[in-house]
């Protein structure tokens, strides 16, 4: 690196007119079935990743349904795995700065084994159910839970845990790696026998329309739009922009670069002849040549990212550029 003191772009620009929006017709439908389902709820959960603690949640729709702080709310950050334990406090203090009136906040991950955090989830509601009114549901002693959230995030896959966890029963919950897996509100899934607790799952739900971009990066990097609406190689330009002007430079090494640098092309072209990414492309004469797959490299690329290869990130942080 030469000796500047920023060789790295400042800002990241989508390309004219591209906007990272991703609203399909099962998200409508969830909004609509949600809001039938809310009376018979006691308390809602929702999930979102902790990679992006402070962006992305869909403030306005989730407010409308906890009723601005009427019924029960805990928001749980879960991947907690891929963002490290010593954020977490930070995290913590900046939410409660953000959202004073949400007080119940848990970290948790369902991929280690003993569900860190998860855990905590049933006791934790449990208790806000009881200290809460109940309006019109003071005549029965079941718990319903509507877990809610932006897609990709865990929420099946946390409905699973408890269920496997108190009932000792098989997953009920279809869990999938890309956005958009659970389409519609579905039945309510047993988590615990006694007294009865049923947990309600729901599609994961966008803003209708994402005004900040690197918001919607954001929200695409982590996965909670299918990459080919915003585009891996797109996706791939503003991991580089972030890892760059946050001096995450693990990259280098991993994709075995002769240096950090800030162009998306040259990166990806190093990378796929080092690993021997090639495809072949038809010329419009008919001709074949093999070329490098830049493609593949940026989806490799990405998938270190998403699988912590690339070290814990919390993607809110601060840059620390000067
Ligand atoms: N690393 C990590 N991955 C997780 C964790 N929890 C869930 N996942 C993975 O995240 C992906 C999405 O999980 P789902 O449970 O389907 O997410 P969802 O929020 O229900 O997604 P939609 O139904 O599409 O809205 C799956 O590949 C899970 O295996 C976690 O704590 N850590
Ligand atoms: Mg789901």
């Amino acid at each position: 690196m030469t000796a500047q003191l920023n060789p790295f772009r400042n800002a990241f620009r989508l390309p004219a007119k591209q906007r990272i929006n991703w609203f399909p017709g099962h998200m409508t439908k969830g909004m609509r079935q949600i809001q039938q389902k809310l009376r018979n709820v006691d308390c809602i959960v929702e999930i979102h990743d902790a990679r992006i603690p402070l962006a992305g949640r869909n403030s306005h729709f989730f407010d409308t349904i906890t009723g601005s702080g009427v019924k029960p709310h805990i928001l749980v950050l879960n991947k907690v795995d891929l963002l490290g334990p010593k954020k977490q406090k930070n995290i913590l203090q900046q939410l409660r700065r953000q959202q004073p009136e949400l007080k119940s906040i848990l970290f948790t991950n369902c991929k280690d084994q003993r569900n860190h955090g998860v855990l905590d989830i049933l006791p934790l509601a449990t208790r806000l159910v009881n200290e809460s009114s109940r309006f019109n549901r003071t005549q029965t002693n079941e718990n319903n839970l509507m877990i809610i959230g932006v897609p990709n995030v865990g929420k099946s896959s946390i409905i699973n845990v408890l269920r496997n966890v108190h009932l000792k029963k098989k997953s009920a919950a279809r869990v999938g790696a890309e956005a958009g897996i659970t389409r519609a509100v579905g039945e309510r899934i047993k988590i615990q026998e006694n007294p009865p607790v049923y947990m309600i799952d729901t599609p994961g739900i966008l803003q209708p329309s994402i005004k900040d971009d690197e918001m919607g990066m954001k929200l695409a990097l982590v996965g909670c739009l299918p990459d080919h609406i915003v585009g891996e190689d797109l996706i791939a330009d503003y991991l580089l922009y972030w890892l760059n002007t946050h001096r995450r430079y693990a990259y280098v090494e991993k994709l075995h670069l002769s240096g950090p640098s800030d162009n998306i092309s040259a990166v990806l072209a190093e990378y796929a002849q080092r690993e021997e990414l090639f495809h072949k492309v038809k010329q419009y004469d008919g001709r074949v040549e093999v070329m490098t797959n830049l493609l593949a490299a940026a989806r490799k690329f990405i998938h270190f990212f998403r699988t912590g290869q690339l070290g814990s990130i919390n993607l809110d942080e601060p840059s620390g550029l000067s």
